[in-house]
């Protein structure tokens, strides 16, 4: 029992515990090839009668493994990268598909790919020290894991606004936003646990605590007005002749982050809104393939994770100059 994974039967649930603390739980080829196998063979076990995805040291889960993934592109490792991402996607189909309750519980980070392992999951249980982002424009990469068919999903255009601009919600709002579907105090999660494991999901409303409120629901309508926009100048635009302090920080987080990052995610997302999620999985497989090969997406995760300067020399450097055909061109 010491993998980066463990997987186990126990009372009623078949487990599986994220366990590679050290990067806070970020997901490699390992990992979500054993996850993956486990919720087939978690699915068809008839003594198996939910699943329970957890974590229990530092955070959730805080994405893929991308500095695996920037070396393997590096090297024009194009296998590595194809079955990475081909596997993870995978996994998140699998979740989707498990016609047992998935319960993944959040006690601390959970961003990009830990959101493709809970979300399409039916059960995600936050904490209050859970904190949701999907930050892949930080890092020259976009919403993936199946989130361009779940982020158009979300009340109003509150997918949009987080898909873009990487804005971390608690583990309240991930509720209120839909990423997460129970809030439940972190002291109540040893006595939830066995509870599961022992009569199964129908426990899980008698832990819950009262939903603090929504703290974007006052933003709601510039949120909505804005990201509802139908393109990247128009959102700039409108958040722009917002004087407010929300719609400038949100502003301010798309001008920090990868120009052609915020135009091909935006664009994904937009298209995502028309797909179910095979297809919108078989589409971002298809856009992952280019941008892990693209110096940005690797100028993104040196600046972030490599060298943690936090200061990427973005191309081009401002969204005024991005060029609407390079971005036509890698949906082509
Ligand atoms: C965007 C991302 C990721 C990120 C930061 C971003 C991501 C990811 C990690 C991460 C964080 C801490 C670790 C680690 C990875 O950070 O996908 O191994 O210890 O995995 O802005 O997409």
């Amino acid at each position: 029992m010491d993998s980066t994974v463990n997987t186990w039967r126990e009372g009623r649930a078949g487990r599986i515990r994220l366990n590679r603390p050290k990067a806070l739980n970020a997901l490699d080829f390992e990992m979500v090839t054993r996850i993956k196998a486990a919720v087939e063979e978690f699915g068809a076990d008839p003594q198996v009668h939910l699943l329970l995805i957890d974590a229990p040291e530092r955070g959730f889960c805080a994405g893929g493994d991308v500095r695996g993934i920037r070396a393997a592109g590096l090297a024009g490792d194009v296998k590595t990268i194809e079955e990475f991402f081909s596997t993870e996607y995978a996994m998140n189909q699998a979740l989707a598909d498990c016609r047992k309750p998935v319960v993944s519980l959040i006690n601390g980070v959970c961003m990009g790919g830990g959101i493709g392992l809970s979300v399409h999951g039916s059960h995600r249980i936050a904490t209050e020290k859970a904190m949701f982002a999907m930050p892949e424009t930080a890092i020259g990469l976009f919403p993936d894991v199946g989130m361009s068919f779940f982020l158009p999903r979300m009340p109003g255009a509150l997918g949009l606004y987080v898909g873009l601009t990487g804005a971390r919600l608690t583990g309240a709002d991930a509720v209120h936003g839909g990423f997460a579907t129970h809030f439940v105090p972190e002291e109540k999660l040893g006595a939830l646990e066995a509870a599961l494991l022992a009569d199964g999901v129908a426990v899980i409303p008698a832990f819950t605590a009262p939903l603090p409120a929504f703290s974007l629901a006052a933003h709601r309508p510039v949120i909505d007005k804005a990201f509802g926009a139908t393109s990247v100048p128009e959102i700039l635009a409108i958040l722009a002749a917002d004087g407010a302090g929300f719609a400038q920080s949100a502003l301010a987080l798309l001008r920090e982050h990868s120009p052609l990052s915020i135009y091909w995610s935006f664009e994904i997302i937009r298209q995502g809104a028309n797909r179910d999620l095979a297809q919108a999985l078989a589409a971002e497989l298809a856009l992952v393939r280019q941008i892990t090969r693209h110096p940005e997406f690797h100028e993104g995760v040196r600046a972030v994770l490599i060298d943690k300067d936090r200061a990427p020399k973005w191309s081009p450097p401002s969204l005024e100059q991005v060029d609407p055909a390079a971005i036509a061109q890698l949906f082509a």
